[in-house]
């Protein structure tokens, strides 16, 4: 995974995701691209200057469908009176486009400990 936070295919500079599925070899087999309405995220997900993809990680098979499901991050994602930032559970197909996509973020007074998630 390869985030490209100043870019998106939507003009807002929201940031995207590259999602490389690698042979035994270490070469690129299948390169899906996640944006404002690409690759199955949903238009008007992505907000302009966001920063999505500034990280992320594979959670295993978090629905247990067999498929692999990631988290990308969003931290300057503005959604209250602040830029607090929010994280992107992204339930895949298997041909790594976006089956459903979950926004984890931090209730306004509330600390990031109360998350429904826990990366490692
Ligand atoms: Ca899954």
């Amino acid at each position: 995974m390869v985030g490209e936070i100043n870019s998106g295919t939507d003009g807002l500079s929201s940031g995207r995701c590259f999602l490389f599925r690698l042979q035994q070899n270490g070469s690129v087999a299948n390169q899906t691209i996640l944006s404002n309405g690409i690759g199955g995220l949903p238009a008007n997900t992505l907000q302009e200057d966001m920063r999505f993809g500034a990280s992320g990680a594979s959670l295993g098979d978090l629905d247990e469908d067999g498929l692999v499901d990631v988290v990308v991050g969003a931290p300057s994602h503005y959604y209250d009176a602040a830029s607090r930032g929010s994280i992107y559970v992204l339930f895949l197909h298997g041909n790594d486009t976006v089956k459903e996509v979950s926004r984890v973020s931090q209730a306004a007074g509330q600390g990031l400990d109360n998350l429904p998630v826990t990366l490692t």
